[in-house]
């Protein structure tokens, strides 16, 4: 018997230097306990959407872990810190965001987390990436990711070469 659960972490910057960024939360989310990272989407620059400030960075993270949906949040978000992030405004530009975007199939509403995170599928920097790392994937609630990716084909993103 196991456990363990799919979970997909979307990453983004848009300050600093963002590319090292997503590469640095990545080696610290492959170092998470109880977790394996499985597969990481390619690197995406992406209009800012809802946002001001220069384009952003982003990617996807598909993990297998024995961490509760709180537990993995909160180790996101220390990892954020320690990249220096700080919180001065909603959709404020930022050095690093972690946000959980899917725990199995699992649909939770508590003060701290949303899941299906709430706006994933209205968002080419987290649909697309999302469909790299789970081609047959589906949003709990909303259907196949695939489904959701031409509704967002107007929204600026382009994969990076490296
Ligand atoms: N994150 C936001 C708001 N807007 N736009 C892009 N392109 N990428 C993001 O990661 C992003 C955003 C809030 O977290
Ligand atoms: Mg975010
Ligand atoms: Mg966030």
């Amino acid at each position: 018997m196991t456990t363990d659960t799919l979970a997909c972490i979307g990453l983004g910057a848009n300050l600093g230097n963002p590319q090292a960024a997503l590469r640095a939360a990545l080696d610290d989310i492959a170092r998470l306990p109880g977790s394996v990272l499985l597969a990481t989407s390619p690197i995406y620059r992406t209009a800012p959407v809802d946002a001001t400030g220069p384009d952003y960075l982003n990617a996807v993270a598909l993990l297998r872990t024995a961490l509760t949906p709180h537990a993995l949040l909160a180790a996101l978000q220390r990892i954020e810190h320690a990249h220096g992030r700080e919180r001065s405004h909603r959709n404020a530009p930022r050095t690093l965001d972690l946000d959980l975007l899917l725990y199995g199939d699992e649909r939770i509403e508590s003060p701290a987390l949303t899941l299906p995170h709430p706006r994933l599928h209205q968002r080419a920097f987290v649909l697309r990436p999302l469909a790299d790392v789970m081609p047959a994937g589906v949003i709990p609630g909303l259907g196949p990711i695939a489904d959701w990716l031409p509704r967002v084909a107007d929204q600026r993103i382009e994969r990076l070469d490296s």
